[in-house]
């Protein structure tokens, strides 16, 4: 059977991971937390509340339910100030031509993101209605690593998980990918990661063939 490709979002179809690093650092700064790069790497692929609570690591105080909730907002608020600049531009390297390979040889695509702002990007970079399925965080109860993102885009798809391949930057989402039992695609920060059954710098370069000669997509 024709297998299916769901592809990350940040940091594999769009680089909003900056976006997120410089509202996380202005809510730190803005709050007194020590926040840097090294810290920042821990918050790819990791929902937004799981993310604050890796920051509230280094706060010298503990922060109340409400009170992290108006930190979590006033992130997002910063966040979605920034990718309102988002443009189809912004798309990484070499994603138009492997997205339009695989539709032109009738394998599925999807987006499988922890984002509750998956719908606003994809209508920023002009992608909104391209994709045959998008599972993103408005419709999940755990994070990556949890493979709940994954597992709801290939029902969706209507392809076992078996025959799809996930793309994924960040480590949490390959553990994500392979908890749901599928094959996975690192790259980016998880291109060194010896988890993931392919890894790749980036998708620039690669085409539909490289990601059909996985066995999951014959
Ligand atoms: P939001 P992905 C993830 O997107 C980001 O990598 C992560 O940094 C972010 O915290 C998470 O989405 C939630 O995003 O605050 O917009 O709901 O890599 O899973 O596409
Ligand atoms: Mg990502």
């Amino acid at each position: 059977m024709k297998g299916a490709v769901i592809f990350d979002l940040d940091g594999v179809i769009v680089s909003t991971d900056d976006c997120h690093y410089r509202a996380w650092q202005q809510l730190a700064d803005e709050e007194g937390i020590y926040f840097d790069a090294e810290i920042n790497q821990r918050l790819r692929g990791v929902s937004r509340m799981d993310s604050l609570e890796i920051i509230l690591e280094r706060a010298d105080r503990n922060y109340t339910n409400e009170e992290k909730k108006v930190l979590a907002d006033r992130k997002n608020a910063y966040y979605r100030e920034l990718i309102q600049a988002l443009t189809p531009d912004n798309i990484l390297p070499g994603v138009g031509p492997i997205l339009a390979g695989l539709k032109e040889h009738g394998i599925k695509i999807a987006v499988g993101s922890s984002s509750k702002n998956t719908p606003l990007i994809l209508d920023r970079i002009g992608l909104k209605d391209y994709f045959d399925a998008v599972a993103d965080g408005n419709d999940l109860s755990k994070s990556k690593p949890d493979p709940e993102v994954f597992l709801l885009a290939a029902e969706r798809l209507g392809v076992p998980p078996e025959h799809c391949v996930v793309v994924e930057d960040a480590d949490a989402g390959v553990e994500a990918a392979l908890a749901a039992g599928m094959r996975v695609l690192g790259v980016g920060a998880a291109a060194a990661n010896l988890r993931a059954t392919l890894r790749a710098d980036s998708l620039d370069g690669l085409t539909w063939a490289d990601l059909s000669k996985l066995p999951t997509l014959e």
